[in-house]
């Protein structure tokens, strides 16, 4: 079973599209095992943009994470991160297709809504970075076999 980290950024939580995108992912048969609403802290940010730490935007980046609240979640369920992407939709909301969560709500690359994570690699060094181990719920629930 997958895990994947999902982040409504700021834009998103002002704009109150927590509970849509929550159900979007409800619906398509996911798990939350983890959420919080937060706010990030500078080094969290630069931790988990690092692999942009080059790039023009890193600043713009780091800056608008840390703006406001994020609403930070664990996911799992089998194939997450490749459908989450796809769920995503492209990252520049130009090219991202309607029906998707970035082409139902966002016009502009640095505010985009959400982020998720790309890979089960970064998707581990994600959740570490936002969450305690007993912060997530150890395995599924909603069968009810499970344990807490
Ligand atoms: P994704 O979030 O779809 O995985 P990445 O990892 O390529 O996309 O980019 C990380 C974040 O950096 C994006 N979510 C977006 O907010 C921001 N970003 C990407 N390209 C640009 C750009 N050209 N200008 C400003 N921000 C950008």
């Amino acid at each position: 079973m997958e895990q994947t980290f999902l982040l409504v950024k700021p834009d998103g939580v002002k704009r109150q599209l927590i509970g849509n995108i929550v159900n979007r992912f409800e619906q398509r048969g996911f798990e939350l095992i983890g959420a919080k609403l937060i706010r990030i802290t500078r080094e969290q940010a630069e931790y988990h943009y690092e692999e942009h730490k080059a790039k023009p935007f890193f600043g713009e980046l780091v800056d608008f994470i840390t703006s406001g609240p994020v609403f930070a979640m664990v996911w799992q369920g089998e194939n997450i991160i490749q459908i989450s992407r796809a769920m995503m939709g492209k990252t520049n909301p130009a090219d991202a297709a309607p029906g998707t969560i970035r082409g139902d709500f966002a016009s502009e690359v640095a505010k985009n809504v959400i982020h998720g994570s790309d890979s089960p690699e970064s998707a581990l060094r994600e959740i570490a970075n936002f969450f305690k181990p007993e912060e997530l719920l150890t395995s599924t629930y909603l069968d009810g076999t499970a344990d807490r």
